[in-house]
């Protein structure tokens, strides 16, 4: 392609970007922007799998069979929006198999929150209100992506979210109001969960290697400073009205700018969880990997079992 060219689809590009028109899998596209995309979404897919973990974890001891029944719903939906991502990161040119070993191999990464262990019921009712709490917060503005596949994928993730995120808070509500013991588990919970989550929308603007050039694409909306902020404006009242306590000395409501003004969080702590060295890593990732292996032979079987159908077809013409 001439240097005239190249520049001309560049222009295009930038213009649909400009005036918000969905960039769609077949349309010209830098390889910055496909790899930015790629590394985007393939993470956020292996979140979606790595995160059924913890919550896996809890099923076979639900409190009672409508708890089940609900958990094993919501730890499904959190598959299918891994497969819905993977999908999208195809669209790209992706290869979802070395996707995923790029994430067994420690090459690509996954959201720090699912390195930390499940310990008590209290847990589930934590991770639907603020895992998938933050979660919502981070991918609604998603569904305005630039990118056509992954801004579609979002629309139907972020409903089942928001579901998932009532239960949670239904958990954590009917604990708060129980026993003591209960009140008491909730609030472990909370004080377990309340700083990685806040870790989940990344590091801080001054220190994040790609919002810049993914606002200019409009792939991310909002920084991952205005979406934790945003967070913890939604999150705080929610604990109030239950009676739980914000783990967090430095909290206090700024009357003028309207937000609630919080710590420090622990940097040191986020990125030795994002290099492997958090309390789970090594058990997630072995969990994945040994997942991949023991199912081998079922995929073996289906691609044999479709290569047989095609011949028959072909014979039958
Ligand atoms: N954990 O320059 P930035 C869920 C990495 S889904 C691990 O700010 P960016 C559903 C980042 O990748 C949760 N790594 O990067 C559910 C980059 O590393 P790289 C996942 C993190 O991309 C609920 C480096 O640090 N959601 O929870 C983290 O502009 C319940 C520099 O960071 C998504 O993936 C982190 N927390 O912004 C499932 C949403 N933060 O790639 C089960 C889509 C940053 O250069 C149960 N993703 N890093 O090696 C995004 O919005 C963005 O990618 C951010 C990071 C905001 C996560």
């Amino acid at each position: 392609m001439s240097e005239k060219d190249s520049i001309e689809l560049q222009k295009q590009f930038q213009a649909k970007i400009e005036a918000d028109i969905k960039i769609e899998p077949k349309d010209w596209m830098p390889d910055d922007y496909r790899k930015t995309l790629i590394r985007q979404i393939t993470q956020h897919a292996h979140s979606e799998i790595v995160g059924m973990l913890p919550e896996g974890n809890w099923i076979t001891r639900a409190p009672n069979l409508r708890r089940k029944a609900v958990l094993l719903a919501k730890v499904q939906d959190e598959a299918g929006h891994g497969l819905y991502l993977y999908s999208a990161a195809e669209t790209l040119g992706a290869d979802r198999e070395e996707s995923i070993d790029d994430m067994h191999t420690g090459k690509a990464k996954y959201s720090s929150i699912f390195n930390y262990p499940t310990l008590s019921w209290a847990d589930m009712g934590a991770i639907g209100w603020l895992v998938d709490g933050a979660a919502i917060m981070n991918q609604v503005p998603l569904c305005r992506t630039s990118y056509g596949p992954y801004a579609r994928a979002m629309v139907r993730v972020c409903k089942e979210e928001s579901f998932h995120q009532r239960q949670g808070y239904e958990i954590m509500t009917t604990l708060a109001n129980g026993t003591p013991i209960q009140k008491e588990m909730a609030q472990d919970a909370l004080n377990r969960f309340w700083w990685p989550a806040l870790m989940m929308f990344g590091p801080s603007d001054a220190n994040s290697k790609h919002t810049a050039q993914s606002m200019a694409w409009k792939i991310k909306r909002h920084t991952n400073d205005e979406l934790r902020q945003k967070f913890v404006d939604a999150t705080v009242p929610q604990a109030h009205l239950i009676g739980l306590t914000i783990p967090d000395a430095d909290l206090k409501f700024n009357e003028e700018t309207g937000h609630w003004e919080f710590g420090e969080i622990n940097w040191e702590e986020f990125y030795n969880v994002i290099k492997g060295n958090g309390p789970c890593n090594k058990k997630r990732i072995d969990d994945r990997r040994k997942a991949k292996e023991n199912g081998m032979w079922v995929r073996e079987a289906a691609r044999a079992y479709a290569d047989k159908q095609k011949e028959r077809m072909k014979k039958a013409g």
